[in-house]
């Protein structure tokens, strides 16, 4: 089927939602007939990055890193999904600077800090505030929201179903699928 490649690039807080949302997101491509790729902490964080730890210059070098691989993904063709915190606004703009114009969508995973913290599925908030972990993102290193993002997700407000249906119909009228 065609298709025009993409980096979908979803940012949002720890326990915002950004890996469901992808994962649902590339099943619902993925019965559309569109050939996906998807890059997030379980394929990236344990290979590529498995140096790369959670200071600030690891961050931008896992960023640039994911930023370069989804550039050659594009370059193939295929419609890429990335699901990474990427706090920094000048981190994610590298990557939209990396690729042409409206290759790069952004999706901000829009959760409240409250919120995520509340589900905190792993416990991780909760010893971030213990001071177990350092620079957690929210807690003790900061989270640069964006203010230029393609699609704004509020998360807690939809259903994941009704969010996949308005990032495809983004996909649809903006004619990349
Ligand atoms: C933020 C951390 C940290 C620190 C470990 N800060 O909920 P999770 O567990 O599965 O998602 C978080 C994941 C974030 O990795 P990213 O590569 O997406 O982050 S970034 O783009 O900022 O480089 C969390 C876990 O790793 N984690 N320590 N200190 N998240």
């Amino acid at each position: 089927k065609k298709q025009k490649s993409c980096i979908l690039w979803f940012t949002g807080l720890s326990g915002s939602g950004k890996s469901t949302l992808a994962n649902a997101l590339e099943v619902k491509l993925y019965e559309l007939n569109f050939h996906t790729y998807l890059l997030d902490g379980d394929n990236v964080r344990y290979g590529l990055n498995k140096d790369l730890g959670f200071d600030e210059n690891s961050r931008v070098e896992s960023i640039r890193r994911i930023g370069e691989v989804s550039k050659l993904f594009i370059d193939s063709g295929i419609i890429t999904l990335t699901a990474f915190i990427s706090p920094f606004i000048k981190d994610r703009q590298m990557v939209r600077d990396l690729v042409e114009e409206n290759e790069f969508i952004e999706i901000f995973v829009d959760t409240p800090l409250s919120i995520c913290e509340e589900r905190d599925p792993k416990g991780l908030y909760k010893r971030a505030r213990d001071g177990e972990i350092q620079e957690f993102t929210g807690i003790s290193s900061p989270y640069e929201k964006p203010d230029n993002a393609e699609i704004h997700i509020l998360n807690a407000e939809l259903t994941i179903e009704q969010n996949i249906d308005k990032i495809i119909l983004y996909l649809k009228i903006n004619g990349y699928i």
